[in-house]
């Protein structure tokens, strides 16, 4: 059996080849010995599923990813989803399996990515790296143990799928979970443009060309002009005509009933494409106690800025009134929408100027991860460096000078071994901030900060973050902006055995 690959192009004849551990290593002409990584579906990956235990119990779910239409508060859009946008949530229980059957009824190839798990590598929903891509017609079952409680979300790994309606929430529960609360909401907050002012394959062909590309006059997607202190300057490159908190618009929002008093848990998940958002809660402070899944010491705020990818759960104990829950598309003049009821009162309009949104403003370096989640100290066996260039100018998003290229995914791979202590230092040489996302493990912010799998490096400036490599496989490592990851700022963290 070939348990290992190494530079083999994952076509799809060529995974499934590898898969079958039919494909001998590629030699290659060259004095020094490439590095050998991990297969997918070796048996270092079995093993660490195996190690994972699990309860045994299975929770099956059937996706179907299908064209379909969304209604906007009166405009229909076509668009692509997982039946509704978002798709409903997945729920388990920490060490329950989940069986989770795509069946893909879209003209296209598509994937299902489960952000933030750590998961079996063969898994994660990454073609090119860990699977083949799942053909228009075709099926595709995944079957993984959950081995960690937290606020995930499942969405494609394929072009820029992503910012269509394919996406929902994964909340793993913990069998012993520590907190008291009444009531939880899953809140899901998103960019959207598809079908209203194009597609994200016409977004990503005009980005593609860069400023250049803009200056000959396409379609109008590129944003100008959008800034934010918070975010170092520009703030993001998509105009969108909406922006959604669980699929809906202001004009047609979700409203959350409950009571003054209680006490409320919310998950709140980023799926936008490019748009960092600022959460708050009209008459409410926040408690946040967990980022990307992982408990946090808690702290108090009047918001939250939230970059693609990543997910914080707050607990509020509510007041008594109708207030609105407004996440302000950072940098962009827009806010996303929704709707407290708890009493009466008047219904506030979205346009309602809400002061907690200017108050203290929470990110993720003011957190520290509990005691129970922080990694205990021990030497740093392997420093990497993920060095992020690119410019809106040319679009030539790039990880260590190097564009991603699905033909060769290991090229430039970010080596490591089972069991070393890895310190990743995220360096931004640009000059527009990048949420940063490595599949596959929760690091920790060097310096006792949170746990966090998806992190804003703002402009200019770096972000160390330490982790265990303890889950083998090759995992991508990219920007969460679907839109820099594309047109390459992407890279693979593989594990070696040579
Ligand atoms: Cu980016």
């Amino acid at each position: 059996m070939h348990s290992e690959i190494q530079y083999a192009s994952l076509t799809r004849r060529g995974f499934l080849a590898v898969g079958t551990g039919a494909v001998a290593a590629i030699a290659l002409a060259s004095c020094t010995t490439p590095p050998r990584y991990v297969s997918p579906t070796g048996a270092a990956v079995q093993q660490a599923e195996s190690a994972r235990g699990g309860t045994g119990r299975v929770t099956r779910v059937d996706l179907v990813a299908a064209p379909t239409q969304v209604d906007l508060a009166g405009t229909t859009a076509n668009t692509w989803s997982f039946g509704s946008v978002p798709a409903p949530t997945i729920r388990l229980s920490a060490g329950d399996t989940l069986l989770a059957n795509v069946r893909n009824q879209l003209p296209a190839d598509t994937s299902v990515h489960w952000h933030g798990l750590a998961l079996r590598n063969d898994m994660d929903g990454v073609p090119g790296a860990t699977q083949a891509p799942i053909g228009a017609g075709e099926d595709f079952s995944y079957e993984f143990i959950a081995a960690h409680p937290g606020t995930y979300w499942f969405h494609p790994h394929v072009g820029p799928q992503l910012d269509r309606g394919l996406y929902g929430a994964l909340i793993v529960d913990d069998p012993n979970e520590p907190l008291v609360y009444d009531d939880e909401w899953v809140v899901v907050l998103d960019d959207w443009l598809d079908g209203v002012t194009g597609t994200p394959d016409e977004v990503l062909e005009e980005l593609s060309e860069g400023m250049m590309g803009m200056m000959g006059g396409s379609g109008g997607h590129m944003l100008m002009g959008a800034r934010s202190d918070l975010l170092g300057g520009d703030a993001g490159d998509v105009f969108y005509p909406h922006y959604l908190i669980n699929g809906r618009p202001p004009a047609d929002p979700e409203t959350f009933t409950s009571a003054p008093g209680r006490r409320v848990r919310i998950r709140i998940i980023n799926a936008g494409s490019d748009t960092a958002f600022r959460v708050a809660l009209g008459g409410h402070r926040l408690t946040v106690t967990h980022s990307d899944g992982f408990p946090v010491n808690p702290v108090d705020t009047d918001a939250i800025l939230i970059g693609m990818g990543e997910r914080y759960d707050v607990l509020v104990t509510l007041g008594d009134g109708v207030f609105p829950l407004a996440a302000a598309a950072e940098g962009k003049g827009e806010t996303a929408f929704a709707i407290l009821r708890t009493g009466s009162g008047e219904t506030p309009r979205p346009s309602a100027t809400i002061p907690e949104m200017s108050r203290s403003i929470l990110t993720a370096d003011a957190l520290a991860a509990d005691p129970g989640v922080a990694f205990p100290s021990r030497t740093v066996d392997r420093e990497l460096t993920a060095k992020l260039s690119g410019s809106m100018m040319a679009y030539d998003w790039a990880i260590n000078g190097r564009r991603f290229d699905p033909a060769n995914p290991l090229d430039g791979a970010l080596g490591v071994r089972q069991g070393e202590r890895v310190r990743l230092r995220i360096e931004n040489t640009t000059e527009m901030w990048h949420p940063f996302h490595l599949h596959g493990h929760t690091y920790q912010h060097a310096g006792g900060g949170p746990r966090k799998d998806t992190s804003i490096v703002l402009p200019r400036k770096s972000l160390t973050v330490e982790f265990d490599a303890d889950n083998p496989g090759l995992w991508a490592a990219h920007c969460h902006n679907i839109y820099h990851a594309e047109t390459g700022m992407m890279t693979i963290l593989g594990y070696q055995t040579t």
